[in-house]
């Protein structure tokens, strides 16, 4: 019985040695290693491989090994295997403090001071008072939620904005498209933790820029797929937009010569805001291993329909 790695390589050696450890039963493999490939029945992958159903006739279980599933084309997946989105639990402590990072950059003028720095120029820029600065999140799931959890600490006003209705704490919550609007208007920095589906994609473009206060700041942590990129530069450009903070882009990485590379106004990091941490995961696919063998419902388990 094959358990087979299809991600980062280097961290699919530490894989490797903690599935010895923990479960010296299953034959872990390294893609492209696959072996008789009739004897994989787990498949944890970023990039998926082609043909899955014909290729691993016995598949049990597909995993993520990242929290978004938007990477996968549902009808290669055989309907009776689960796909199971990483859920191990560093994954939202790498997005909180990725997204503090990001906002505080925003709230207290970061890439100015930077600039500033490199011309040699002293010069102070007002403080706004948290208080008076409006964070918006987008996507009140497991790690939107998370993120606003913490920023209650800071005493931003919070808001967030999300399909179905939800109720959280400190926060003003807004559910369906219709609310989008009133959601923006009272954004300053607007936060995007939405999964990449058809009703998302390009979500984060000229309209919904123009329904920002104006000069707001982003931060996309979701997906490339759901920023129109001619309508961020322009946004910036016209003003709409003061700032953004990018962690993914649409391909990554990103191409040599993207005018995101280089623009003033924008911070650009290589999809590094979370980072699924090897042990962690070994510790969540063996114990979903489990709950499937034992006919248990399984945390993280993608509904195709909706998409995430
Ligand atoms: P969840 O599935 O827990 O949450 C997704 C949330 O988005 C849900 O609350 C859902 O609403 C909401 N949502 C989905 N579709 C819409 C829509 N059309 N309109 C409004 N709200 C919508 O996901 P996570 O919080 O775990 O992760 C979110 C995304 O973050 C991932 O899909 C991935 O793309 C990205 N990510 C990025 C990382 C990085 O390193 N940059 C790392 C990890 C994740 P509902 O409650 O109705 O289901
Ligand atoms: C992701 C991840 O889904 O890194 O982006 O977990």
């Amino acid at each position: 019985m094959t358990f087979l790695y299809k991600a980062n390589a280097i961290r699919g050696v530490e894989w490797a040695r903690f599935f010895a450890e923990r479960a010296p039963e299953l034959s872990f493999r390294l893609w492209p290693d696959i072996g008789d490939p009739a004897e994989v029945r787990y498949l944890t992958v970023w990039a998926p491989p082609e043909n899955i159903a014909a290729t691993f006739p016995n598949l049990e279980l597909i995993f993520s090994v990242g929290a978004g599933v938007d990477q996968f084309d549902f009808s290669q997946i055989p309907p009776h295997v689960p796909l199971i989105r990483m859920l191990e639990p560093g994954i939202a402590e790498g997005m909180v403090e990725y997204v503090t990072m990001a906002v505080l950059a925003l709230h207290r003028d970061l890439l100015h001071f930077i600039d500033q720095q490199r011309e040699q120029t002293w010069r102070e820029i007002r403080v706004t008072p948290a208080a008076k600065r409006r964070v918006g999140v987008m996507g009140l799931g497991l790690l939107g939620q998370a993120v606003l959890e913490r920023f209650k600490l800071f005493g931003f006003p919070l808001a967030g904005w999300n399909r179905s209705p939800r109720t959280i704490e400190g926060v003003r919550c807004y559910a369906g498209r219709e609310t989008l609007p009133d959601f923006l208007a009272q954004t300053d920095i607007l936060v995007c933790l939405l999964p990449l589906t058809d009703e998302t994609r390009g979500i984060l473009n000229t309209g919904l820029f123009e329904a920002l206060p104006r000069g707001a700041k982003l931060v996309n942590v979701g997906r490339g797929g759901h920023l129109v990129e001619a309508d961020l530069i322009a946004a910036l450009e016209r003003g709409l937009l003061s700032a953004a903070v990018l962690d993914v882009a649409k391909p990554e990485p990103l191409p040599a010569g993207h005018p995101f590379w280089s623009h003033p106004r924008i911070l650009l990091t290589p999809h590094i805001a979370s980072m699924t941490t090897p042990e962690a995961a070994v510790e969540f696919v063996l114990d979903t291993i489990g709950r499937h063998r034992r006919g248990e419902a399984l945390p993280g388990r993608v509904d195709r329909d909706r998409g995430y």
